[in-house]
């Protein structure tokens, strides 16, 4: 899954695909190096970002999908936590909504189950603004697989079908380096949902607290975090640098799923 973040001030790639235009280039990039899926974002979950209104979002990300529809039958998902947004990104050609909010927003469930579309059910200690300043638990891992548990349940009472849902543990999202840590190393223990399991790692600052490099310079700790979410058994890896990522994660998988 090909990161396309359509924000003037996402953290990793400082707003450079701002303009539809450019952010349609990135996009054919990204399909030409082989990714499978394009994540369009339009709201910026960066720690301590502003929110921003629906038109606002509408603004950013639907003339990018459109563009991107016109020329690929790429699925495209839609980053959002935005019921409005959910909806007309899918008119406009999305197949699948990523939520870091779980669908946990006002109307969101209802509007994943009017659309019928898979969505990702991201777990988030705390909200974008008070996220990092200081996450707590008891056991990250039973914590996630609990929260991402209670999540499954509700959207499936409310009428979402369980085949169309995707779980991810939110790396980055309200945890310490150890919770992050702690997280990779049982990150098998969340194939107990028989769900896909979709991991985000790249860039992410868990490199710079085990390397301090900066957010340019995470590109190889981003590789190999993917590589060994893969081996644990994540099945979709959320990433900027689409070739790379992609010849490390088919390795560790064939290694991973070999007969001998
Ligand atoms: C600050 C912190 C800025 C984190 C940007 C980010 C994920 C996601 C993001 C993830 C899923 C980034 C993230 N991360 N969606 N959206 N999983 N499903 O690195 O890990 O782009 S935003």
């Amino acid at each position: 899954m090909g990161i396309l973040n359509v924000t003037p001030d996402s953290f990793s790639d400082g707003g450079d695909f701002f303009s539809p235009e450019k952010a349609l280039l990135h996009a054919r990039q990204m399909i030409r190096e082989g990714a499978a899926i394009i994540d369009v974002g339009g709201e910026s979950t960066r720690p301590g970002a502003a929110m921003i209104s629906v038109d606002e979002e509408l603004t950013r990300i639907i003339p990018v999908i459109e563009a991107i529809k016109a020329e690929s039958d790429i699925p495209i998902s839609i980053d959002t936590s935005k019921p409005g947004v959910m909806s007309a990104a899918v008119d406009a050609g999305a197949s699948m909504i990523n939520d870091v909010r779980a669908l946990q927003e006002a109307g969101a469930v209802e509007m994943a189950v009017a659309l019928q579309v898979p969505v990702c059910l991201m777990h988030m200690q705390g909200g974008p603004q008070t996220m990092q300043l200081e996450p707590q638990y008891d056991d990250v891992v039973l914590h996630v697989k609990g929260f991402l548990q209670q999540r499954i349940d509700h959207c499936i009472a409310a009428g979402l079908l369980r085949e169309l849902i995707v779980i991810d543990p939110g790396f980055g999202f309200g945890k310490t380096l150890a919770h992050n840590q702690a997280l990779l190393r049982g990150l098998g223990q969340l194939l107990q949902f028989e769900l896909p399991l979709l991991v985000g790692v790249s860039r992410k600052s868990m490199i710079a607290h085990m390397l301090g490099l900066k957010v340019d310079e995470r590109r190889y700790g981003s590789i190999s975090l993917a590589s060994i979410a893969v081996w644990q058994g994540a099945s979709i890896i959320r990433a900027h640098d689409v070739a790379a990522t992609l010849q490390a994660v088919q390795v560790s998988y064939m290694c991973r799923t070999a007969g001998n």
